[in-house]
């Protein structure tokens, strides 16, 4: 089981991000996927065994959008969780002291 985050192009909504779920967990050998559109991303948890990025692609592009068939890098994803965090942190630097 490979469980990795893969950029999604050309969401738009939450109806964009439905369709992609929609079409990636009809994919076979697909155990979990959560959509992202804040990152245009998709965290797919699959079996390896049965599927590959390619195939998940596949069925993205038949959706209508498209997908990244290399995985996000770590410390990309790293860069998402601090700009995430990065508000947080700028008010503790205006009122923590
Ligand atoms: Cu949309």
């Amino acid at each position: 089981m490979v469980k990795e985050s893969y950029g999604i192009k050309n969401m738009m909504c939450a109806m964009c991000v439905a369709h992609v779920r929609k079409a990636i967990e009809q994919t076979e050998g697909v155990k979990e996927v959560n959509v992202n559109l804040a990152s245009n991303s998709a965290l797919i948890e699959y079996d390896e065994r049965l599927t590959t990025p390619e195939k998940i692609r596949e069925a993205v592009v038949a959706a209508g959008y498209d997908m990244d068939t290399a995985p996000l890098s770590d410390e990309q994803d790293e860069q998402q969780e601090a700009q995430k965090k990065k508000p947080k942190n700028f008010l503790k630097e205006l009122f923590g002291r």
